[in-house]
Order: C-alpha cells, then sequence, then structure tokens
C-alpha cells in the first residue's frame, strides 16, 4: 500500500533519530553518537545545539569547509539551469572542469565519475586495456600490482585485493589478477614486476591503514622501477590530494610524476560525490565511445560544484595553509609526554596519533571536550580537520587533545 504522505520533520530529539536510524537503517557503521544537525567551517552543530571542532572533515571530503559559501552559489546557481543531461549529451560545464583539471594539475586529459570507487575501478579497467592494447600484454592476463594496508574503496573488484579480512570477509570469490607487495618495499615491487604487468595502484601515504608516510625515496624508486619495466605508476589521491598533505597532491612530496593521478572527495567540497580519473592522452585514449561510462559522471552540477570547489582551494592558499597549520600541529603533538601515545606521523593537516591503547575511548572523551575524531584500525586517531581551520581553533582542539592523552 503506497502511503498517500511520508512523516514531516519532526523536533526529534538525537535519541529518537538514533533509535531510528537503528531500525530501518543498515548496521554497516559505527558512528560516534554525535548527531549532526548544522555545520559551518571547521565546525559541526549536534541537533542539541553543542558545537564541536571536526577533525575528521568527512575523511578529508570538506577541505574547504563544510557549507562554503561560494561552492553553494555555485551549486544553487547551477540548480536552477541544468543539473543532469547524462553523457547522451553534452553540457556547458564538463569541457570547463576539464580545462580546470588540465590547467590545475598538468595531466592531459580527465575522466570523470561520482565516487572514488568508481574512480579506482575507472583507473583499473584503463591500466587493464592499455596493458593489452599498448604494452602488448596477452588477452586476460594482465596483472596489477597493489600495497599492502591498501583502502581503494569497497566494490567487489577493490574488496578482492585489500589486506583487511573484515572488508574482504563474505564477499568472494574476487576478481583475478591482483598482486600485493609490502607498502614501502621497493625490492619486492621490483621482484614481483612481469612482462605482463600492467600497472600498481598505490596510495602515496596510506589513509585508511593510520597515514602511513612511505620510507624516504620509495616513491622516487617507484617510479623509476615503472617506467624502467613500462609500468603505469597510479597514484590513488581520493584522500591524500587535492591539499590534504601539503601540497595539491602527496606524491610532489617525492618531486614524481605518476601516470595516472585519481582524485574525489574534496573535489566537490562536500557538496557532491565527484571523482576523476586523471592521466594522459595515451591511456585515456584506451576508453572509446561506449566502452564505459556512468549516468551521472560529469554531470552539470558536479561539474560547477567541482570548478567551484577546486577554485576555493586555489584561492584561499588551502594548500600552504595545510602545510603551515599542519607543521604547527605536528610539532605540538610530538611534543607530548604521554605513555599513551607510540608514535605521532603525518604530513599537512593530516595527522596520526597511534596509541598504545585503543583509540575509541580517546575519542569519545574528546567528543565530550567538543572535538570529532575518529580512529582507524583500533589504535590510531587520525586528526584531518578542514583546510579553512582558523589558528586559534586549531590550537584550542590540540589543548583537548593534549588534555586527554595527558590524563
Ligand atoms: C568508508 C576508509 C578513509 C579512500 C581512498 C578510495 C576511496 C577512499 C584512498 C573510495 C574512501 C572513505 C570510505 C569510507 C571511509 C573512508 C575511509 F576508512 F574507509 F578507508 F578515508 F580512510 N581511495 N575512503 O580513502 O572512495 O568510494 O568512498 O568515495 O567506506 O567507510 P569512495
Amino acid at each position: 500500500m503506497t502511503p498517500t504522505t511520508l512523516a514531516t520533520e519532526d523536533e526529534l530529539t538525537a535519541a529518537e533519530l538514533i533509535a531510528i536510524e537503528e531500525q530501518y537503517g543498515a548496521h554497516n557503521y559505527h558512528p560516534l553518537d554525535v548527531v549532526v544537525a548544522r555545520a559551518e567551517g571547521a565546525w559541526v552543530y549536534d541537533v542539541e545545539g553543542r558545537r564541536y571542532l571536526d577533525c575528521l572533515a568527512a575523511y578529508s571530503a570538506v577541505n574547504q569547509g563544510h557549507c562554503h559559501p561560494a561552492i553553494l552559489r555555485a551549486m544553487l546557481d547551477q540548480a536552477q539551469k541544468v543539473t543532469l543531461t547524462s553523457r547522451a549529451f553534452r553540457n556547458d560545464q564538463l569541457p570547463l572542469l576539464y580545462r580546470d583539471l588540465h590547467e590545475l594539475t598538468g595531466f592531459e586529459m580527465a575522466l570523470p565519475m561520482n565516487s572514488g570507487a568508481e574512480a579506482v575501478e575507472t583507473a583499473l579497467k584503463a591500466a587493464r586495456k592499455w596493458g593489452e592494447t599498448i604494452k602488448g600484454i596477452p588477452a586476460n592476463q594482465t596483472e596489477i600490482l597493489v600495497a599492502s594496508g591498501n583502502f581503494h574503496g569497497r566494490t567487489i573488484a577493490i574488496v578482492g585485493f585489500s589486506s583487511d579480512a573484515q572488508y574482504r570477509s563474505g564477499f568472494g570469490p574476487f576478481a583475478p589478477g591482483f598482486r600485493t607487495v609490502p607498502f614501502g618495499d621497493i625490492d619486492a615491487l621490483k621482484q614481483a614486476i612481469t612482462p605482463h604487468t600492467a600497472a600498481f595502484l598505490v596510495e602515496p601515504i596510506q589513509g585508511e591503514a593510520g597515514i602511513i608516510l612511505p620510507p624516504d625515496g620509495y616513491l622516487a624508486a617507484v617510479a623509476d622501477l615503472c617506467h624502467k619495466h613500462n609500468v603505469l605508476l597510479i597514484a590513488d589521491e581520493i584522500q591524500s590530494g587535492l591539499g590534504r598533505t601539503g601540497k595539491l597532491f602527496a606524491f610532489e612530496h617525492e618531486n614524481i610524476r605518476p601516470d595516472v593521478a585519481i582524485i574525489g572527495k574534496a573535489l566537490a567540497g562536500g557538496y557532491y560525490p565527484v571523482s576523476a580519473v586523471l592521466a594522459s592522452r595515451q591511456i585515456l585514449g584506451v576508453f572509446h565511445p561506449g566502452d564505459h561510462g556512468s549516468t551521472f559522471g560529469g554531470n552539470p552540477l558536479a561539474c560547477s560544484v567541482a570548478r567551484a570547489a577546486l577554485r576555493v582551494l586555489v584561492e584561499e592558499n588551502l594548500i600552504e595553509r595545510s602545510a603551515e597549520l599542519g607543521a604547527y600541529a605536528l610539532d605540538r603533538l610530538q611534543h607530548i609526554q604521554s605513555a599513551k601515545v607510540k608514535e605521532i606521523r603525518g604530513k599537512g593537516l593530516w595527522i596520526a596519533i597511534e596509541l598504545n591503547q585503543p583509540a575509541r575511548p580517546i575519542c569519545e572523551a574528546l567528543q565530550q571536550r567538543g572535538v570529532l575524531c575518529k580512529e582507524t584500525h583500533s589504535t590510531v586517531i587520525r586528526i584531518a580537520p578542514p583546510l579553512v581551520i582558523s589558528r586559534e581553533d586549531l590550537h584550542w582542539g590540540l589543548e583537548q587533545i593534549e588534555a586527554v592523552l595527558s590524563a
């Protein structure tokens, strides 16, 4: 029986909202019990009006800060013109996003998708087809290497090469043609490359694994090795890119240039799922009309929002800001004297606090103090606020973290 009306928005309490979510929603997350109703800049506000400093930034999807007015403006303007045409027709925003991405990143071409996982899948398809049609690998024998500890998304092909048992459990059988090498180990990579290897997919700094930085020189050695063996180097910059580490791309910290870069998350400043694969004309040229696509990929609303998000990133100097404030935060955190702390590491405003104990209780204590963080791999706390965070707010947030860790 189709209802004639649906419930209107009531003034429900956090507890009531949580109960509804628990009853009708799949339990594929275990979120902190903070029910966000509003957000602005580096701050979020719950339904009871309490405010929290957001030190997760939606896993680096709101580098520009929550509800950035310039991106909102672009979204509202475009939403009143046209939002979706499908790629069966052209639109006036997609070419402009392509040009912005080329001018900002230097890659010759882009292929727009929506979620990060879809862009990763697109890059894998490009690598496989490049392997067969350009490198000459026999059909269906292409191999792609990935790093242990990787996180590239949640599709069956992607979790098939995850090292995390939970991400794989129950979802097999998986796609063949992937091999894992230890992250940071150049000799292992050298051993793993065969004439059938088309690509090496890697996060320049591993996010989900706990903001794991590779040994100095690793990425440069990887780039040399891939070039020598005609293997595509694919950098997954969905989380590490777009200013998070204090550079436009994390791969810039080692002055390398991958063959393919994958971006997402902050590409649209938290307003819309927009991702893209950036590469050369030769690599993206393997796609011919009808080979690959997406209903929403490259839609005018997504492109308009992404253009505004990139403009904010550049015009508000958020990349330099990330480098500067990140160095300040890392230095302060590294001076914390606490038996709880095993290691502090990071790049730009992307910092991991590795503990000698479970991180969840620390995150809950920080929540009580008005700071929102998320643990990863049970003992690591990620500090990744929006890049627009003020120095004063960052100072205040660090004080709360120091207080909880020193308690
Ligand atoms: C979740 C993790 C982070 C990513 C990199 C691709 C994707 C992601 C480097 C896929 C997405 C998100 C997914 C989200 C939580 C978050 C996450 F904990 F899952 F691993 F950030 F570390 N490459 N990461 O970080 O992009 O399809 O999600 O748009 O799945 O719980 P997506």
